[in-house]
């Protein structure tokens, strides 16, 4: 394809210090699930059992980044993208969770460092993108409270053999996505269900938070240390007390009860009684062991969600109206497309004390159409250019964000959905392997250029 037409929007319009990156997770792309000593984590049992998984896709192959990853770093040159999130495979570190270290698991991860490095990109490591290791799902996982030792260790490990060169740390990623939908719902891994799963796993999971960045800071004192939230802009179905006070519920849930104790702000019970039944799991020192002085929060922000009251719906007395009966367009997600979320949602988390706000996911599955070996996905190629829209309006009204992340790099295995969803500025044809830049990836590096 020629040259995309970038001329309303550039990166320049951003400043010279703001971050351009694209994000990634170790189980979505890498595959190679048990190769060299590689142990199993929640998501590879998850996707082997029958049903939980669309169209019983797993990802014991997904993208073949283990095998394929210089191609692809390759390929990130190529779109200009100066900065790749990816995550470490905490079973390909230490497969059953615990010491020992898997030797073969660090000698992969180094070659990624060093790929990146060699190629003038900068890493940027997740340690936790919600593949626990099996073994320790045996022992609990987040329910138990050992957890938080674990992770440390785990921590720990990838520090002293990667932070000489990875400078930029997230710690966890989206706590409130894999505890909601892995220990309360049941429909992602570990496929735990009820409200004491999700509550001990809640505060364990933000108790490993604070103590894996402390990890980190002890050992790269100079690191540029965070962690991600999943984000979303939450409105009333109607101007009725029930709907506002229900949106405001929702909101506490989704975007204020994992960040505001890791703020020292503690968790946000008055204004969701129900997480006063943390309380049974809270032991006197933990207040004091929630918070941690983060260099930059990562905001994951891809919709909004409209509320309305219900007391059908257990313990937040609220239901989401969706965007099919809303009849708005949405993704192939089923996400409403509504750019303004963004905005809203930098409005909201420049109301806390954080030092730097990085969107580091933000994207759209929509249907690719392939043509004469192009890939036209002007879908994707819109909502990226109408929420760096917002981020600007954002920023032109004093608001600060300092980087934008795409999710993602390529199609990956989108977890419960599988292969369906496709987040991709790079096409993958799962049959052959063959990567094709598509669109949205073409006027990304020309932004970028
Ligand atoms: C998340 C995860 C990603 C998803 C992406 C699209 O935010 O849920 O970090 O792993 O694939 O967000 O759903």
């Amino acid at each position: 394809m020629n040259k995309v037409d970038t001329s309303f929007l550039h990166k320049d319009q951003f400043g010279q210090d703001f971050l351009w990156g694209v994000s990634t997770a170790a189980f979505q792309i890498e595959g190679a699930h048990d190769a060299d000593g590689k142990g199993s984590s929640i998501w590879d049992v998850f996707t082997s059992q029958k049903g939980k998984i669309k169209n019983g896709h797993h990802a014991l192959t997904a993208c073949d980044f283990y095998n394929s990853y210089q191609n692809d770093i390759d390929l990130i040159n190529e779109l200009n993208i100066p900065n790749f999130r990816f995550s470490i495979s905490w079973s390909r570190i230490m497969p059953t969770g615990t010491h020992p270290v898997n030797q073969a698991g660090i000698d992969y991860y180094n070659k990624i460092i060093d790929s990146l490095l060699a190629s003038g990109i900068e890493p940027w490591i997740t340690l936790y993108h919600w593949d626990l290791p099996h073994d320790l799902e045996v022992k609990g996982g987040w329910t138990n409270r050992e957890s938080v030792k674990w992770f440390s260790e785990y921590v720990e490990v990838c520090a002293q053999n990667f932070g000489d060169r990875v400078k930029n740390w997230m710690v966890i990623n989206e706590p409130s996505v894999f505890t909601g939908a892995g220990y309360f719902l049941g429909i992602h891994a570990p496929g735990k269900k009820g409200i004491t799963n999700y509550l001990k796993a809640m505060h364990h999971v933000t108790l490993a938070t604070a103590s894996g960045a402390k990890t980190l800071r002890k050992l790269i004192p100079e690191a540029n240390i965070g962690t991600t939230f999943s984000c979303t802009h939450i409105e009333p179905f109607s101007q009725t007390p029930k709907d506002i006070e229900a949106a405001k519920r929702v909101d506490t849930l989704l975007n204020r009860t994992f960040i505001e104790p890791i703020l020292g702000l503690g968790y946000p019970q008055a204004d969701l009684p129900v997480l006063k039944k943390l309380n049974n799991y809270i032991l006197e020192d933990d207040l004091n062991n929630l918070a941690f002085d983060f260099d930059f929060i990562g905001l994951q922000c891809y919709t909004r969600e409209v509320v309305k009251s219900s007391l059908l719906i257990p313990y937040i007395g609220a239901e989401l109206i969706s965007a099919e009966k809303r009849n708005v367009i949405a993704t192939d997600m089923g996400w409403e497309v509504y750019p303004p979320a963004l905005y809203h949602v930098l409005k909201k988390f420049n109301s806390y004390n954080i030092k730097k706000i990085i969107i580091t996911e933000n994207g759209a599955a929509f249907p690719d159409v392939l043509q004469n070996g192009k890939v036209y996905d002007i879908k994707r190629t819109h909502y990226i250019q109408d929420h760096l829209e917002q981020i600007l309006k954002a920023k032109k009204e004093g608001y600060n964000v300092d980087g934008y992340f795409v999710w993602s790099l390529t199609d990956n295995f989108e977890w419960a959905e599988g292969y369906n969803a496709r987040f991709g500025l790079i096409h993958v044809d799962f049959d052959t392997q063959q990567r094709t830049i598509k669109h949205s990836g073409l006027w990304f590096r020309d932004f970028l250029s």
